[in-house]
């Protein structure tokens, strides 16, 4: 059996495309333009069995796309700041920029042999002082809105990366990066004012909800988290003005029977009485200990202290004991709970903990066992001279609720969101300097336009690491500066971004990557913009995902970009796992990339990674067969060398059969990419190889047509257009072989004769007296008459007439007779 040589044909194609560039996005095509987005990587090594499937479903509408005649920008670069390539280099005693860079190139080489459509001449490093010069730039336009801006507070902090962390990246109280146990720190830190289009960011999900996968939008909408409620305010003892608390259940007010407040708020040791501010002070030791996971947690021993003052109930009017606690946290809300232990369960458990009453507000069902009861229910015990809310369900005692608080100025319905803004300060080396420059007399002096970039000192070996405070203090040369705007002695911010500042506006940087003047040419982001797919990973479904859209609103705003979501459409590959679990180092079952391109080829990794399933589901390589993928590519390329008529040869007489097929063929898999679906495409695309060699080998009396017919080219040539979707190397081969010149990249999509997706014939039914008496297949555009005639020429059906008069025919074309005698 003829096959051709795999290492010998990738690096012939890879030449060719060296030399065509047939990947290059033009802009100023007149074309219809597409933009095909995946996530670039963080360059900490090379490539991988996971980024082979993202690229291998990526190219797919790629690749797709050019076939189509569209003008596609498809472009790659790394995600090269930030922790997951400092780490990397680190443990590799060596500097991150040297590390980073050496990786790169090793990645740009991998991807080449693995054929992804990508456009290099457009490619970047986000550690590039020509790019984050712009980020640096964006940073400043924030910061002149009053979108960046400076605040002490308890933040997240990694003992292990010696680094604060933004919220998005703390799951489950762990470090996102190293998996280390996250604490608290007191920290004067920079700040996006993302919650500024919280509710923007909400609203827009409902339109990408229809394009987005659900588990990214539903992670969106919890993470943003809106929550409608009221703040009601409760006179205390001692003090002047009020303290508001945030609760989404106003309709309970009447049972509330005590206050908390978080113990670590400033507003704890406001109220506190002397008597008790020792005991408060011993019970924040311990708070401060404890993870915010551990703290909101049902299933923990409520801990608190009372603080010695008593507050009001507006509508009871009974004086409420005020205590600390740690289960109430202090940056949400206001940092103060009325408890209403009868609703809700931790209120409940701290309420049996401290002997406190309960007063049950909503009814619970008769066969209640429970505690708190969170459910729908009438209301009861809610009622005072000026109130009732007896009987009432929740949604309806609320909103009376506050009305009555509105009207007597004791509270307001408000809307909460759970969003904070992105902490985005870094006490780490490998990031983009913040621009900004602290001046004893002007404060903080942003610096000047022209002298950006602030470029990274260049600092080695034991001074890049983490320490606590961020590295770049240690280059006094370079922190010491003149302030721009007095001239006097000044110093520079020692902090670095976040690396998700670097990628939250990558996508713009693609559409004019070299311009040296700007961080993007607006009219060129807005041609190519909104990206018409993004593929990548459900991990990032709340960190860049919410981030880009936040970049993309502002841009918005200052009028820089004229859309304001960045990705239309979105899909999440699956995990490529072995025998049934997460490859890793410690079970040892890691599958190398170049060792299974090595073994099958590009094209049959290619293939089996886009035919194993739906490509939101997990892949098993260990029950995958590479091998018989390698099989079937070996046999698509073969029907190109039997083909013996020439290019361009005319089709319109050839076997009918074969070109209904390859028609059906070509059609569906239109539908099926654009759906998704690329493994049924897969599918169809071999049923076409069987039908043709079976038309190949055959001659007309056993249905075949043989290979000189030019349904046989028309099919083989629809195989190596399909084919170029996913296996480039086996397609171009293919193509060539066909006598075409190079490359099948834009060879453009089959055209399909819309006559041959009709269906030859439809079942007739023949009903004589009532009774099905024959079936006819005929045309699906039979005439009445021509049916009629048909039908009465059928013998079953005169013997069924047997020579009775024809009282009446009722004809129904393409698929029913019925003949009354
Ligand atoms: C009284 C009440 C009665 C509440 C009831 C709930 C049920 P979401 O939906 O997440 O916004 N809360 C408010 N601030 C808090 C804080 N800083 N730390 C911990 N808990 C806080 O939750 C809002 C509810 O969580 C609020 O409504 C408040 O308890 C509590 F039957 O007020 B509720």
């Amino acid at each position: 059996r003829a096959t051709y040589d795999i290492a010998a044909t990738e690096t012939k194609w890879q030449g060719v495309w060296e030399d065509l560039q047939p990947f290059r996005a033009d802009d100023d095509s007149p074309r219809e333009k597409r933009y095909a987005l995946t996530m670039f990587p963080y360059p900490s090594g090379d490539l991988h069995m996971g980024h082979a499937e993202v690229f291998a479903l990526h190219d797919v509408v790629a690749r797709y796309w050019w076939q189509r005649g569209y003008e596609v920008l498809n472009p790659m670069g790394f995600d090269s700041f930030g922790l997951p390539a400092e780490n990397a280099a680190i443990r590799n005693d060596e500097h991150p920029d040297t590390y980073t860079r050496a990786n790169i190139a090793k990645s740009i080489e991998s991807c080449k042999k693995y054929a992804a459509s990508f456009d290099w001449s457009r490619t970047f490093n986000t550690s590039d002082p020509e790019y984050y010069r712009w980020t640096q730039w964006l940073f400043l336009k924030f910061h002149e809105r009053g979108l960046a801006y400076r605040k002490n507070s308890a933040v997240n902090w990694c003992p292990q990366d010696q680094t604060v962390l933004a919220n998005e990246q703390v799951v489950g109280g762990i470090c996102d990066r190293c998996g280390a146990e996250v604490t608290k720190k007191e920290l004067t830190q920079w700040y996006f004012k993302i919650t500024d289009y919280a509710q923007e960011l909400l609203d827009g999900l409902d339109e990408l909800e229809k394009t987005w996968p659900d588990r990214v939008v539903t992670a969106q909408r919890n993470w943003i988290g809106r929550s409608e409620g009221a703040h009601v305010d409760f006179a205390v003892e001692g003090r002047d003005e009020p303290v508001t608390v945030y609760t989404t259940r106003p309709d309970t007010l009447f049972g509330a029977t005590f206050m908390v407040v978080a113990a670590d708020a400033a507003l704890a040791g406001e109220l506190v009485t002397d008597e008790q501010r020792p005991a408060l002070e011993d019970y924040l030791v311990e708070v401060r200990k404890e993870t915010e996971i551990n703290r909101l947690s049902t299933d923990r021993p409520k801990t608190g202290v009372f603080l010695g003052v008593h507050a009001t109930n507006p509508l009871t009017g009974n004086q409420i004991p005020v205590y600390a606690a740690d289960y109430v946290l202090a940056d949400y809300g206001t940092g103060a709970i009325m408890a209403v232990p009868g609703q809700d369960q931790r209120d409940w458990e701290f309420a049996e903990a401290f002997d406190l009453p309960v007063v049950r507000t909503v009814q619970p069902p008769s066969d209640w066992e429970g505690e708190a009861f969170t459910g729908d229910g009438p209301a009861i015990n809610s009622a005072n001279d000026e109130i009732d809310l007896s009987g009432l369900g929740v949604a309806e005692a609320k909103s009376t609720t506050i009305a009555y608080l509105e009207r007597k100025g004791l509270g307001r319905g408000t809307v909460n969101f759970r969003l904070r803004d992105w902490l985005l300060s870094r006490q780490r080396y490998w990031g983009a300097p913040i621009p900004i420059i602290h001046c004893p007399v002007d404060g903080e002096v942003p610096v000047p336009d022209d002298q950006l970039p602030v470029t990274l000192p260049d600092l080695r070996g034991a001074d890049l690491k983490p320490k606590g405070t961020s590295p770049l203090g240690a280059a006094t040369d370079w922190v010491n500066v003149s302030c721009p705007t007095c001239g006097g002695p000044a110093t520079r911010d020692t902090d670095t971004m976040d690396t998700f500042v670097d990628s939250s506006w990558y996508m713009f940087r693609y559409c004019s990557p070299h311009d040296h003047t700007q961080a993007f040419d607006s009219a060129k982001v807005n041609a190519w913009m909104p990206s018409n797919l993004y593929v990548g990973g459900v991990e990032h479904a709340v960190l860049h995902l919410l981030y880009g859209r936040f970049f993309t609103k502002v841009l918005n705003d200052m009028g820089l970009v004229d859309f304001r979501e960045p990705w239309s459409a979105q899909l999440n590959q699956g995990f490529v796992i072995n025998q049934g679990k997460k490859m890793s180092k410690s079970l040892g079952n890691g599958v190398d990339l170049g060792d299974q391109l090595g073994a099958f080829g590009v094209d049959a990794v290619r293939l089996t990674l886009v035919f194993a399933g739906p490509p939101e589901d997990d892949i098993d390589w260990a029950n995958m067969s590479p091998d018989g993928s390698l099989r079937f590519l070996q046999r698509a390329w073969r029907l190109s060398g039997d083909v013996t008529s020439s290019p361009g040869a005319d089709v319109s007489g050839g076997d009918l059969a074969l070109r209904r097929t390859t028609a059906r063929t070509v059609h569906d898999a239109a539908g099926l990419v654009e759906a998704y679906r690329f493994n049924v495409m897969v599918a169809r695309v071999m049923e076409l190889v069987n039908a043709t060699r079976k038309a190949i080998d055959n001659p007309p009396e056993k249905g075949g047509c043989g290979p000189a017919d030019p349904a046989v080219r028309e099919a083989t040539e629809a195989v190596a257009i399909l084919l170029s979707l996913v296996a480039p190397y086996t397609a171009e081969e293919m193509w060539e072989r066909l006598g075409h010149q190079p490359t099948v990249v834009r060879a453009g999509w089959p055209a399909v004769d819309e006559a041959l997706l009709v269906e030859d014939t439809v079942t007739a039914v023949v009903q004589v007296k009532g009774k099905v008496r024959a079936r006819l297949e005929v045309a699906p555009d039979i005439s009445e008459a021509d049916l009629e005639a048909a039908a009465m020429a059928d013998e079953g059906v005169q013997r069924a007439i047997d020579g009775a008069a024809v009282r009446k025919v009722i004809v129904r074309a393409p698929k029913l007779v019925n003949i009354v005698v």
